[in-house]
């Protein structure tokens, strides 16, 4: 049976990916590099290093390790900026409802991000009191697809991964669940997302009773 629930954060839970983008497209702008909302895809669920990597990639360049810290202090520094603005007013639909629903039948809730600022974006939108446990980037040596986060979450709450349903936007975060060896409800397009046991486009349409189906897969 299903005891434990493990939510990614950028897109599911909250749509960071703009502010990412905007402090990731300034940089590369800086660097002379052209990068487009259609790259920014790229990034979503990867590591904030990783996600310099493969801007770079994009326009062709190489930095030494070190200069490549500082540009990634630099975005993040700049991306904390729009973080701090964020409210609850942000929490995409149906987030808080079936969090409620889950607290209520005592399914407990962790947090899966590749993220090291999941803690802030949390406490800043006022989630912050629905979560068990956090496991987040600074928690983790392997990404996503590397299921490292979810078992540690899964360590965290006290619960096998059998027993844990991760929702996840990104490929390489379905990935993770299923090598995992979890149930996965993808957020976003079931022609992305195939790896997923199903795929809604947010959570407004999820309950207890949908996850009590689910265990039946
Ligand atoms: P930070 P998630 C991910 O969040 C984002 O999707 C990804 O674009 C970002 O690079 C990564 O967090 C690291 O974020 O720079 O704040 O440490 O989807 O895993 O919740
Ligand atoms: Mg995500």
């Amino acid at each position: 049976t299903i005891k434990a629930c493990l939510f990614d954060l950028d897109g599911v839970l909250v749509d960071t990916a703009v502010y990412h983008f905007k402090a990731w497209r300034r940089l590369a702008q800086t660097l002379g590099i052209d990068f487009t909302e259609h790259d920014n895809e790229r990034l979503k669920g990867v590591s904030r290093v990783r996600s310099l990597e493969i801007i770079l990639e994009i326009g062709g360049q190489t930095l030494p390790q070190e200069q490549m810290l500082a540009l990634c202090e630099q975005k993040n520094t700049e991306y904390l900026l729009d973080v701090a603005q964020m409210t609850p007013e942000e929490i995409l639909p149906g987030v808080v409802d079936f969090l409620k629903a889950l607290k209520a039948e005592g399914i407990k809730i962790a947090l899966g991000s590749a993220s090291k600022n999941a803690q802030l974006i949390l406490e800043r939108t006022q989630l912050l009191p629905y979560f068990d446990a956090i496991i987040d980037g600074r928690h983790v040596t392997n990404g996503k697809p590397d299921p490292e986060v979810f078992l540690k979450g899964a360590e965290a709450l006290g619960v096998t991964p059998q027993e844990c349903v991760v929702f996840e936007d990104a490929v390489a975060g379905v990935e993770a669940a299923k090598n995992g060896d979890m149930l996965c409800v993808g957020v976003g397009q079931p022609e992305v997302l195939t790896q997923a046991d199903v795929v809604e486009k947010d959570l407004t349409q999820m309950s207890v009773a949908r996850l009590r189906e689910l265990e039946q897969k």
